[in-house]
């Protein structure tokens, strides 16, 4: 989607902190970290929220999450860490990209709002 910010990063028409790239996966750090370690994975292909997976696109999701650990051990969260999404305005999307969140590198809070 051309007015999409994640689109534009994925292109490369907005510069990030690549962290991992593959066919369908492209991972970087998120612009205002919540934790030491906060990284978001995105599909390369715009799915605007986790209500819009499907069985067509659920294969770069599942792509998604073999990836994750590999970050993760790469990051050095051998402590454990938060995977997040937020879908829809009650959660406070900002970005109508599909994105995952990776938070870690401290004691996160127990408390999910
Ligand atoms: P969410 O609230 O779940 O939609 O999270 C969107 C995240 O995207 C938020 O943590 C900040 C991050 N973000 C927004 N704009 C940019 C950007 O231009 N670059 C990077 N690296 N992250 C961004």
């Amino acid at each position: 989607m051309s007015d999409c910010l994640f689109c534009k990063i994925v292109a490369g028409q907005i510069p990030s902190t690549k962290v991992y790239e593959d066919e369908t996966v492209y991972a970087f750090r998120d612009i205002n970290p919540m934790a030491p370690v906060h990284i978001l994975v995105v599909p390369k292909r715009h799915i605007s929220s986790a209500d819009e997976v499907t069985a067509e696109n659920s294969a770069d999701i599942a792509r998604i999450f073999e990836v994750i650990p590999r970050i993760a051990k790469e990051e050095g969260l051998t402590n454990g860490y938060r995977v997040i999404t937020n879908c829809g305005a009650d959660a406070c999307q900002s970005v109508k990209h599909l994105h995952f969140h990776i938070l870690g590198g401290k004691q996160l809070p127990d408390n999910m709002g």
